[in-house]
C-alpha cells in the first residue's frame, strides 16, 4: 500500500477552536447600558453575522433557469437495435415506445432517436429518400406521434436526427436532378463534368476522397457528370449554395417542429459546405493511412468552412420563431469536430447548444490513463467558452463500445466520470448495463464503411460491433426480437449481461447508473464548480461543490491503476481546494467495486487517508 503526499502543503488559515473564550467579561461592575447595548450587540449580530451567513449557507434551490437537457441525461437509441415490436428482426418506432418506461424508470430526460426516415439503408438511415416520412422498417409518420405524445406524457422529451449534409441518391430531389440539367432541382447537388484526359476519358475533378475510402466522386450516366459524396456513393451531398437547399432544410425542420419534437443532433455538421474554387486538398501526412483513405488528406476545403455557422444561425432563427409562438426551446447539439480546438469550439457560436464533446468517444482506450482523462476534461474546459455549457459522451453509434475499448472492469467508474462531469452527459444506448462489442464475421458485416474496406481490414472500421440489439433480458434475442435472425446478432453474453438481470442486483452497473442519475440532481454536481487535481498518472480525483456549509460536496475518486492508494485531502494542492480546508470526515455515497459481500457506501472515511482500491471509483459527500 502507499501513502502519497500530495504537492506543496498550503498554510492553513484554520481558526483557532475557542475564541469565544477570549472574551473576558468584568463581573460585579454595574453598567446602566448594559441591556441596551446587549440588544444592541444581538441587533447587530443578527443583521450583520446571522443573516448574510444563513444567505450564504442555506442550502441553495435547484436552478430555474436551466433547461431540461442542462439538468438532465441525454440518452442515445439506434433504433435498429432497440426493441423490435413486430418480429422482422430489426428495431421499430412501437419498440421504442414499448420501452419509454424503461427509460423514465432509468432516469434520463431526453431521447436521442438515429434516424428513422424513409430510406434505401445504404448506410442505415444516414440516406434519406423522404425527409418527411419514417421508413416501414421502422413504423409510419402515426407511430411517431404516438411515441411523442407518449413520451410527453411521461415528462420525456425527443431529440431527433437531421442529416442535411446529403440526402439518398433515391430522394426524389436527386432523381430529378441527375435526369434533367434544367429542372428545378439541376443544382440541389454539386456536379462537375470532370477534366477530360482525351481518348474519351475523364477522371474526377479533384483528390477529394469520401470518409469510407475512395474519391468523393461518382460519374452518373444520365447527367453526364460526377456528382459529389462526403460519404458513399448512394449518399449524395446537397449543394448549400443553392438558397433553394436551405429553404428546403429549413422546411424540414420546420415539419418535425409541427409534430412536437424537442430537440435536433445534427449530422456531420463541419460538412456542410466546400470551397468552390475545387482545389486538391493538401496531404495530412499522418501515417498509416493509404492514398485513398479519407484521413490521407487535409480536409482544409471541405471541413468546417467559416460560412458554414451562417447555416446553423438560420436554423437557430427557425427555433427562436417557434419558442416566440410556443414558449418551446429547442435544444440543438451539432455533431462536429475540428482537429483545431479553438475552430471546435465555435460551433459554440453558431446558434447550436454545443457541439459534441468526442474527446472521450474518439480517444479513450486500454491505455488511457487516468492523465489521459485528465487531459481531456482539462481541454474541452479550459477551451470552452465562457457562459457555454459542456458536454460529455463515452460512445455511440460510430465507436467501438466504450466496455471493450477500456475494459468491461471499468465500465462503472467510466459512468462515474460520464455523470459527475460538469455539463450534459449523452449515453450510448446498452452503457447503463456496460454493453460490450459483438463479433461479426466479413461475411455478416452490415456497415458499408466496413464492407468498402474488404475481408482484411473491415474490422478496423466497421460500426457493427457496437450495433447489437439492446440486452433486455436472459430471454430468445435478449427480449429484443421474437424474430429467427436479428438484423445483426445479440450479444453471446446476453444471458448474464441484461437489464432484467441487472435489475435485480443493487450492486449492477444500472443501479449504479441509477443513483447517479440521482445525484445528479444536486446542485454541487448539476452546476457547481469543479477542481481537479491529477494525483498519479493513474488516480484522477476532483470535487464538485457549491458554497454553503449546508450544501453537500462531492469529492470523485477515479483509480485506473493496478494499485490501492491513500489519498490525504488536507495535503492537496492550493488550487485544488475549494475550501480553505476539507473537513476532517466525509461520507461515502458511491463506490463502484460493491458487492453483496462488501460495500463502502455509508462508511465515514478520514479525508487524511482515504483508502481507494484498484480500479475503484469513490464518491465521498461532505458538508
Ligand atoms: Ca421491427
Ligand atoms: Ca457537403
Amino acid at each position: 500500500m502507499k501513502r502519497r503526499q500530495i504537492g506543496t502543503v498550503g498554510k492553513q488559515t484554520t481558526t483557532p477552536e475557542g475564541n469565544s473564550n477570549n472574551v473576558q467579561h468584568q463581573e460585579g461592575v454595574e453598567c446602566p447600558w448594559k441591556e441596551a447595548l446587549i440588544v444592541l450587540s444581538v441587533s447587530l449580530l443578527v443583521v450583520f453575522v446571522l443573516v448574510p451567513l444563513l444567505a450564504f449557507s442555506w442550502p441553495i434551490p435547484p436552478r430555474t433557469d436551466l433547461h431540461w437537457w442542462q439538468t438532465g441525461v441525454i440518452y442515445q437509441v439506434y433504433p435498429r437495435s432497440f426493441q423490435d415490436s413486430n418480429s422482422d428482426g430489426i428495431g421499430d418506432l412501437k419498440g421504442i415506445e414499448s420501452r419509454l418506461d424503461y427509460l423514465k424508470w432509468l432516469g434520463v430526460s431526453g431521447v436521442w432517436i438515429s434516424p428513422f426516415y424513409k430510406s434505401p439503408m445504404a448506410d442505415f438511415g444516414y440516406d434519406i429518400s423522404d425527409y418527411k416520412d419514417v421508413d416501414p422498417i421502422f413504423g409510419t409518420l402515426s407511430d411517431f406521434d404516438d411515441l411523442i405524445k407518449a413520451a410527453h406524457e411521461k415528462g420525456l422529451k425527443i431529440i431527433i436526427d437531421q442529416v442535411p449534409n446529403h440526402t439518398s441518391n433515391q430522394h426524389k430531389w436527386f432523381l430529378e436532378s441527375k435526369k434533367d440539367p434544367k429542372s428545378k432541382y439541376a443544382d440541389y447537388y454539386i456536379w462537375h463534368k470532370g477534366i477530360d484526359m482525351g481518348n474519351g476519358k475523364r477522371k474526377p475533378p479533384n483528390n477529394w476522397l469520401n470518409f469510407f475510402k475512395g474519391s468523393a466522386w461518382t460519374w452518373d450516366e444520365d447527367r453526364q457528370a460526377y456528382y459529389f459524396h462526403q460519404f458513399t456513393k448512394e449518399q449524395p451531398d446537397l449543394n448549400y449554395r443553392n438558397p433553394a437547399v436551405r429553404q428546403e432544410i429549413l422546411d424540414t425542420f420546420k415539419f418535425w417542429l409541427d409534430r412536437g419534437v424537442d430537440g435536433f443532433r445534427v449530422d456531420v455538421a463541419p460538412l456542410l459546405l466546400e470551397e468552390e474554387h475545387l482545389k486538391d486538398e493538401p496531404l495530412s501526412n499522418i501515417p498509416g493511412f493509404g492514398s485513398d483513405e479519407y484521413f490521407s488528406l487535409k480536409h482544409t476545403y471541405t471541413h468546417n468552412l467559416p460560412e458554414t455557422h451562417e447555416i446553423f444561425r438560420s436554423w437557430r432563427k427557425l427555433f427562436d420563431d417557434h419558442l416566440e409562438k410556443t414558449g418551446k426551446y429547442i435544444y440543438m447539439v451539432l455533431e462536429a469536430w475540428d482537429d483545431d480546438i479553438e475552430k471546435w469550439m465555435s460551433f459554440y457560436h453558431s446558434g447550436a447548444d454545443m457541439p459534441f464533446n468526442f474527446l472521450f468517444a474518439f480517444n479513450l482506450n486500454s491505455t488511457c490513463n487516468a492523465k489521459c482523462i485528465s487531459n481531456y476534461v482539462d481541454t474541452w474546459l479550459s477551451n470552452m467558452p465562457k457562459k457555454k455549457w459542456a458536454n460529455w459522451l463515452t460512445g455511440n453509434h460510430d465507436q467501438p463500445r466504450i466496455g471493450s475499448r477500456m475494459g468491461k472492469q471499468f465500465t462503472k467508474l467510466l459512468n462515474v466520470l460520464l455523470l459527475t462531469l460538469p455539463g450534459t452527459p449523452t449515453t450510448y444506448y446498452g452503457e447503463e448495463i456496460g454493453m460490450q462489442n459483438i463479433e461479426v464475421s466479413f461475411e455478416d458485416t452490415q456497415d458499408p464503411f466496413g464492407r468498402n474496406y474488404g475481408k482484411d481490414r473491415y474490422q478496423e472500421v466497421s460500426r457493427d460491433p457496437c450495433r447489437s440489439p439492446m440486452q433486455w433480458n436472459s430471454e430468445k434475442n435478449a427480449g429484443f426480437s421474437n424474430s429467427s435472425k436479428t438484423w445483426l446478432p445479440v450479444h453471446p453474453g446476453y444471458k448474464t449481461l441484461n437489464v432484467e438481470k441487472q435489475n435485480s442486483s443493487i450492486y449492477s452497473d444500472i443501479s449504479l447508473y441509477r443513483e447517479l442519475i440521482e445525484l445528479r440532481q444536486t446542485p454541487s454536481i448539476q452546476y457547481g464548480s469543479l477542481n481537479t487535481t491529477l494525483i498519479t498518472d493513474n488516480v484522477y480525483t476532483y470535487v464538485r461543490w457549491i458554497k454553503g456549509v449546508f450544501n453537500a460536496k462531492f469529492i470523485i475518486i477515479l483509480n485506473l491503476g493496478s494499485e490501492k492508494e491513500v489519498l490525504d485531502f488536507h495535503n492537496m494542492p492550493k488550487n485544488y481546494r475549494p475550501l480553505k480546508h476539507f473537513p476532517k470526515k466525509g461520507k461515502v455515497v458511491i463506490d463502484t467495486l460493491v458487492t453483496e459481500h462488501q460495500s463502502r457506501v455509508g462508511e465515514e472515511v478520514q479525508l487524511n487517508q482515504v483508502l481507494v482500491m484498484p480500479e475503484q471509483a469513490l464518491i465521498i459527500r461532505f458538508y
